[in-house]
């Protein structure tokens, strides 16, 4: 098999299978947003991706893809069930998110995470050229880099972590906290959203391994009875704001935000939420907002439209088909108090949607609703701010989503807050252009100057600074 010089390991590969209607597989490059990030720092090696394809029990060979070498990592049904349902969404990312969820852990859940990021480490071992870097990516895979490194001491090791790290009070509770945390140790840069999460893993580590800390850096016991020096900072993710402008210059993208308008009655203000159905997006604090607004008369259905674009998401984990319940009949009862036959208060559709409709729908919003209780990052806030060229339009975000250290001109609310968050709804609504512009102008200077190219160019520059100094013999 080639060797690569720069590896990504991620849970997925950045494919999907299509089945053309002859019936012949083919991939198809998907639309995800990793994908977008990671392709400029693929594009200057010769790059190969590790990754699940997407269907159970897939067991194929690597093969190439525009360019890419990417390495099928095979999962059975139960390994799905119990690494990825079970330990990463099940328990990981509850308790990641302060457990806004009730965290659930499980010994055979942890047993199945342990083998399953084995053979990730494995296949990136197998595939990464002598001395080459490999960038491993998220919550699924926190014990690849310690793994990797007992089997590839030559290679550099990156961490990417997109959601947050919590404070060590929730972290304690997890059984495994130690491995956890041996297990991204073991990478030379770890890259956290905020500056917080990065503060929230160095005190972990403190307090459970007492290693010292200084600034960005920790020094971890080597086997040899020196130290090595791990690197634990914020690169706070960004989106390809460029592909996003020119999307949003199209006249046919235009035309279709015009006949979204149309089609909902040309409503005076369209509010609009895009999230993947997930509790930590804070969906049903929303709802309760909007439709006490309606309740008090300070909203009225035909003047505004909520537009909710939740798309599917984690179907097989209890806790998402329960919140989807929970909307559901929220969204029916709102509706069905204040629907007419022209009008409706809530437009909600549980479906995915071809970029170009995002694109549109962003184009159409008077007010963006990001009300997460919890979130790494949130590409969709930074994806509204980059296509709104007019400088219009009011961006609602939370504080506790990680783009509000960018942001900081949004309309910031704490979602726990249902009053506050009814007041910020109508401020926005009520927002003069002026004010608008000042703000949003702000904030899209911030999202063109930190793009994505940006967030990967100064994540090598970490990664590099480590490979030259290994190179010089300096210390680290
Ligand atoms: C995790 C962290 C962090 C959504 N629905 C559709 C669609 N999307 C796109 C959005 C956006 C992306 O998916 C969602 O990204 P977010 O950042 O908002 O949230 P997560 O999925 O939770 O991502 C998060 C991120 O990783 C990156 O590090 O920011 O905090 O939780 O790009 O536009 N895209 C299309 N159709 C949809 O229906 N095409």
């Amino acid at each position: 098999m080639d060797r690569a010089d720069l590896v990504v390991v991620a849970n997925r590969l950045p494919v999907d299978r299509v089945v053309d209607t002859d019936g012949t597989e083919t991939w198809r490059r998907s639309p995800g947003g990793l994908v977008t990030a990671l392709e400029q720092v693929m594009a200057k090696t010769d790059g190969a991706w590790v990754g699940w394809g997407g269907k159970a029990d897939l067991d194929i060979e690597p093969f190439d893809f525009e360019g890419t070498l990417l390495v099928p990592v095979p999962l059975s049904a139960e390994d799905l069930k119990y690494y990825y349902e079970g330990f990463s969404n099940g328990t990981i990312w509850p308790l990641y998110h302060d457990v806004i969820a009730a965290p659930v852990y499980r010994r055979s859940w942890w047993d199945a995470y342990v083998r399953v990021n084995r053979r990730f480490a494995e296949a990136a071992a197998e595939v990464a050229d002598q001395e080459g870097f490999v960038w491993v990516q998220d919550y699924q895979l926190q014990l690849v880099p310690q793994m990797l490194r007992e089997l590839r001491p030559d290679l550099t090791i990156g961490y990417f972590h997109h959601i947050p790290f919590p404070a060590y009070g929730l972290y304690s509770q997890l059984p495994w906290r130690r491995q956890v945390l041996e297990g991204l140790l073991g990478a030379d840069v770890l890259g956290f959203q905020r500056v917080a999460d990065a503060g929230n893993f160095q005190r972990s580590v403190r307090r459970i391994f007492k290693y010292p800390t200084r600034a960005n850096e920790i020094e971890v016991p080597a086997g040899d009875g020196g130290s090595r020096s791990v690197i634990a900072a914020p690169f706070p993710i960004s989106i390809d704001a460029q592909a996003f402008i020119e999307l949003s210059q199209r006249p046919d993208i235009r035309a279709r935000a015009v006949e979204i308008r149309e089609q909902l009655g040309n409503p005076k203000k369209i509010l609009l939420g895009v999230d993947r159905l997930d509790y930590t997006k804070g969906i049903r604090h929303r709802l309760k907002a909007f439709g006490e607004l309606l309740d008090d008369g300070a909203v009225t259905v035909g003047e505004v439209a909520l537009v909710q674009i939740a798309s599917p998401s984690r179907p097989g984990v209890e806790a998402y088909q329960d919140l989807r319940d929970e909307i559901e009949l929220t969204v029916g009862r709102i509706n069905g108090d204040y629907d007419t036959m022209h009008h409706t208060a809530i437009r909600y559709l549980h479906q995915g949607f071809p970029r170009e409709e995002m694109v549109a729908l962003y184009l159409a919003a008077d007010v963006m609703l990001i009300t997460a209780l919890r979130d790494g990052m949130n590409l969709v806030a930074k994806e509204y701010v980059a296509v709104r060229t007019d400088n219009r339009g009011v961006l609602v975000l939370s504080e506790f989503a990680g783009a509000a250290d960018e942001l900081t001109t949004a309309l910031l609310v704490n979602p726990h807050d249902i009053d506050g968050m009814k007041d910020l709804i109508l401020r926005a609504i009520n927002m003069p252009e002026a004010e608008q512009s000042r703000r949003m102008r702000a904030m899209r200077r911030k999202v063109l100057e930190n793009d994505v190219e940006a967030w990967g160019r100064s994540f090598m520059k970490a990664v590099d600074a480590v490979r030259n100094k290994r190179a010089t013999g300096a210390p680290i």
